[in-house]
């Protein structure tokens, strides 16, 4: 008996030569590379049209009034298409490496897999859905090691290595369950073979294996917590939160796989035909170059709320942008001339020039500019503040992530009963603004008394400051205040500058200095209110004081705490039980004060460094953006002798600064010293405005630049007006009167009310450019 097949065939057969290339066996035909990786760009191409439907959904389904689903398709099709071409390109390579002879199916796969086992199907029958099992078990073991690891406070070095240790061991014990449980298992299926024949079969096995998996995760989804408590599986509960966004992993996948097993599909496509396929579909490309020019708004919607189509977007104008000034002329990239970087949406437009530098539409107008000017025109400075004492405190409590609509705002749910009783004997800000929309961008400028791009920064997510700049407690300091801060973190202690100016610092509540910081994972407000008031108990009693507490429950993580009101298990519930903590131990705190010798000498101003977003705008925490939930803030001003008021205009944490120095008689800086300024202006007017009188109207800008993880945004607010731009290019336009949702952008219809105010306030900010490099 021969295997020749060569020798049967007739000499003139081709496919009977020995294969030249590949890594196949020499007697087996090897299919052309070229053929597998047309067929797979073909399948990629296709797949990416599919995948843009599902993802064009899911941008529509963020807005209320969404754009044709046509529309949609179209653009979302024309960004992803280059992606899936290029996965196709790319599994189709793999899977040449990795089946040579014919691309693979799963009958294919299978049949490969019983004659592997040849001989021995019942212990491959036996060891595949054990190891299947044993995968499962490890990785939901490891999970919960790590969930039980980093919720304690010891380094992240230690935690890691323990994690890593610690996953190693559980993966070699399951391996040596797996193996001493396969012969076992492989005699059970041996026996069952007589009753059920398939029952060797590891496809069947497998399948089992795979369906007892997919319930018991099903099982953990159900019964687990969001913080993946309720025994081993309760991690699985995870799976539930609001902000996990699964989306593009599974569409990835689904997509991998697809080219994967679909070039077998397309066997009989001839290899230029599948490129003809893989190519037509790129016309949607070049459409969407130029539907985005056509349709901005389309083109943010698929930034903001296409979780697939978002990055090849970005990528496909970093391409077309031919002179480098960051935009493209396509893709509603904005740039009205591609060949001048001196000419693009984030240049200043030089007035009375007859060039729109900035690509708004018009030439900015010199007139226009003074009307501007004219309009900020300090008023006459209001009657003499009714006088504060000048043997004041001041305690400043910043609590982080709370979001503007407490209970003193009219909230439904009573979370902040203590913060709404000092709201009662002070100046309330009803619309206040924080300086950016996370706090490695907001609480460096708040407590700094400059705009975010005026600090000397460095290029961090979390910001380090420069000596350059003068922070509020140093002021403090040097006129003879005893300063104090109590923090629960050690951004707020010891890293980049905020603890500058304090003579005491007490970190009692903080995790280890290396702690994980993305989220909050302990309860620190109890210790923090010990620390203040351990603090305040032995502060020099000659000696006026400032102190500085920042809780941090708010802020994700949300924890479950024993013994306080429950709303629910999850998002803004959960989120608004741990304000209830908080405000309890904020109580404390203000009740101590309120009991103490100095209360009636003492000012306290509670406020926030951002917002927090529960499904707005398709957002969950906070950062990224600046829509009102992520950047209104609560701002309490408790002055011992002013009348309780409520300040409707609107303000901005730039003026905290400066209050905070009037209220405690320390002198502003001239603004005569080159870095020596602040950009805001004391809020005491409002506090002692006099009955009936109007609040000044000022224009509010919130600056957040660019950094490793985000974006640069801005918010320029004038009258009702909010401008929003991103990456100093694009711009959104929103009457927060009529449409306080931020919705529909009047850009086009309304830019000329703006575009002057905004020209000018920016000529005035003191900016300093910083640049890193860009991490995606
Ligand atoms: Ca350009
Ligand atoms: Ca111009
Ligand atoms: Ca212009």
């Amino acid at each position: 008996m021969t295997d020749d097949r060569s020798a049967q065939a007739p000499s003139s057969v081709p496919q009977s030569r020995p294969a030249r290339r590949g890594f196949g066996p020499r007697w087996r035909r090897t299919e052309p590379l070229r053929a597998r990786v047309a067929h797979g760009a073909a399948v990629g191409s296709l797949s990416g049209i599919i995948l843009a439907l599902t993802d064009a959904s899911f941008a529509r389904r963020s807005v209320d009034e969404p754009p044709a689903l046509w529309a949609v398709l179209l653009a979302d099709a024309g960004a992803v298409v280059p992606l899936a071409l290029s996965c196709g390109i790319v599994v189709g390579i793999a899977s040449w490496l990795a089946h040579p002879h014919r691309a693979p199916t799963v009958a294919g796969i299978m049949t490969r897999l019983r004659e592997a086992g040849s001989g021995r199907l019942a212990d491959i029958a036996a060891f595949v859905p054990l190891t299947a099992l044993g995968l499962f078990v490890w990785a939901t073991v490891s999970a919960q090691l790590a969930r039980f690891l980093l919720a304690l406070e010891v380094t992240s070095q230690l935690c890691g290595a323990a994690i890593a240790t610690g996953s190693l061991a559980i993966g070699g014990g399951l391996a040596l369950v797996v193996l001493a449980l396969t012969p076992p298992l492989r005699q059970k299926v041996a026996a069952w073979r007589d009753r059920w024949s398939r029952a060797v079969d590891p496809g069947v096995t497998l399948g089992l294996a795979l369906l007892c998996i997919a319930a018991l995760i099903g099982y953990g989804v159900a019964s687990g917590t969001v913080s993946g408590e309720g025994g081993l599986l309760g991690i699985y509960g995870i799976l539930k939160r609001e902000e996990l966004d699964l989306r593009v992993p599974a569409m990835l996948l689904l997509l991998s796989l697809g080219c994967y097993l679909g070039p077998a599909l397309l066997d009989k496509v001839r290899p230029y035909q599948a490129m003809v396929i893989a190519l037509l579909p790129l016309a949607f490309t070049v459409q969407a170059g130029r539907q985005l020019n056509r349709d901005v708004d389309l083109g943010r919607l698929l930034e903001r709320s296409a979780p697939l189509a978002a990055r090849p977007l970005s990528l496909l104008r970093k391409v077309t942008d031919r002179d480098g000034d960051g935009a493209s002329a396509w893709f509603g990239g904005g740039d009205c001339n591609d060949a001048d970087p001196a000419i693009g949406p984030a240049s200043d437009d030089i007035p009375d020039n007859g060039i729109d530098e900035d690509c708004s539409g018009s030439d900015l107008l010199l007139a226009d500019l003074e009307k501007a000017r004219a309009a900020t025109k300090p008023s006459a400075e209001p009657a003499s503040p009714s006088p504060v004492p000048q043997d004041g405190n001041l305690i400043l409590i910043t609590i982080d992530a709370l979001r503007h609509d407490l209970g003193y705002m009219g909230y439904r749910r009573d979370i902040t009963p203590n913060l709404d009783a000092l709201a009662k004997r002070s100046t309330v800000f009803e619309r206040t603004y924080s300086l950016a929309s996370y706090t490695g961008k907001s609480v460096g400028p708040m407590l700094i008394g400059k705009y975010g791009s005026e600090t000397h920064r460095n290029w961090g997510h979390f910001n380090k400051f420069g000596t350059e700049d003068t922070f509020l407690a140093q002021r403090m300091k040097s006129a003879a205040i005893h300063t104090m801060s109590v923090q629960g973190h050690h951004y707020f202690g010891e890293f980049g500058g905020l603890e500058r100016g304090f003579a005491e610092l007490n970190l009692s509540a903080a995790p280890p200095k290396d702690a994980k910081w993305a989220s909050d994972s302990t309860a620190t407000s109890p210790k923090l209110t010990d620390g203040a008031i351990a603090l305040l108990d032995k502060h020099p009693a000659d000696q006026r004081f400032f102190l500085w507490v920042h809780y941090l429950d708010p802020h994700a993580d949300y924890l479950q705490h024993e013994g306080v009101k429950s709303f629910g298990g999850s998002g803004r519930d959960l989120y608004d039980h741990e304000v209830v903590f908080t405000d309890q131990h904020l109580g404390r705190l203000l009740d101590y004060v309120e009991k103490a010798p100095w209360a009636d000498r003492t000012n306290i101003i509670v406020s926030s460094d951002h917002g927090e977003a529960f499904g707005e705008h398709g957002m969950y925490r906070h950062g990224v953006e600046l829509w009102e939930t992520l950047v209104r803030v609560p701002l309490v001003v408790h002055v011992p002798g002013a009348t309780p008021g409520r300040i409707k205009a609107r303000r901005s944490l730039i003026d905290l600064v400066p209050t905070c120095l009037a209220l405690m008689g320390v002198p502003l800086p001239d603004g005569e010293g080159k870095d020596d300024f602040l950009s805001g202006v004391s809020l005491l007017p409002d506090v002692f405005l006099e009955p009936g009188a109007t609040p000044a109207e000022r224009d509010i800008l919130v600056d957040m630049p660019g950094g490793p993880y985000n974006e640069s945004r801005r918010a320029f607010i004038h009258g009702d007006l909010k401008l929003i731009i991103s990456r100093g290019a694009h711009k959104e336009l929103f009457d927060l009167a009529k449409d306080p949702g931020e919705k529909r952008n009047l850009w086009h219809q309304r830019r000329k009310e703006i575009e002057a105010p905004y020209a000018l306030f920016k000529s005035r900010l003191r900016e300093i450019e910083v640049t890193g490099k860009r991490k995606h």
